[in-house]
């Protein structure tokens, strides 16, 4: 073999490595762009099964949302189920939170949620969870019957709501009062973003201190103190 012939061969592989190379970061930098994890939580949570239909799908991120691809919800139990009462997806003020409003309940049964959204640092998060409504839920006694009265209260004590789950009909008025010194917050799903009713957050509540929210549109309302976010849970169920 010729000198020529081994540098021709050696030029040959040298180029080849390199071309391959770049094609390995460039693909490998891409993909790593690409894909951002800045998915948070959602109410209705990943597996969660409500009472009753939400009323939104609210979709939470730990960075400023540019721009939403697909926010899509399909029904596992019902593949003739059609969802064209729901509101297009929207990107809330705080940018960190999508929702899609729902103006007509949900029917009971097992439901997959997929998203896609981007971020200003043009990486993208897609994913998908699926949700539960389970109507059977509001005939057992942990739900207490406050249907047709226009106002009810709620009472914090020993870091319990008290009751913990009512059902009220629409139009009512819910007061939330604490009657201990230890002081508690009324706040909407989930924590600690807060978002999935927005007006369903109180500030921090001394010793006889109110909070009051009107509830107008049929579906279930979680909620949770902040300061005792484990522990102190409640729900509300506005049924129609
Ligand atoms: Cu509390």
């Amino acid at each position: 073999m010729s000198g020529k012939t081994v540098w021709g061969i050696a030029g040959v592989v040298l180029v080849l490595v390199g071309v391959i190379s770049l094609a390995i970061w460039l693909t490998g930098s891409k993909g790593a762009q690409k894909q951002a994890s800045y998915f948070a939580d959602s109410t209705p949570a990943a597996g969660e099964t409500l009472p009753a239909s939400p009323i939104a799908l609210v979709l939470n991120f730990t960075q400023d949302v540019a721009s939403v691809t697909s926010f899509d919800v399909l029904s596992e139990s019902d593949s003739s189920a059609t969802f064209d009462t729901l509101q297009p997806a929207e990107i809330d003020q705080l940018k960190t939170t999508v929702r899609r409003a729902i103006t007509k309940p949900l029917e009971d049964g097992q439901y997959r949620v997929t998203y896609e959204v981007c971020f200003a640092d043009t990486t993208c998060d897609q994913g998908s969870f699926t949700f539960k409504v389970d109507r059977t839920q509001l005939m057992g006694s942990d739900f207490i019957d406050k249907r047709g009265q226009q106002t009810v209260l709620v009472e914090l004590d020993q870091l319990a709501f008290s009751p913990k789950k009512i059902i009220v009909s629409p139009n009512t008025t819910v007061t939330w009062r604490n009657a201990e010194s230890v002081e508690h917050y009324v706040n909407t799903e989930t924590h600690p973003y807060h978002t999935y009713v927005l007006d369903h957050n109180s500030r921090g509540l001394g010793k006889g201190a109110e909070f009051s929210y009107t509830f107008v549109q049929p579906g279930a309302y979680p909620y949770h103190c902040s300061a005792h976010a484990t522990v102190m849970t409640g729900m509300i169920v506005v049924d129609g």
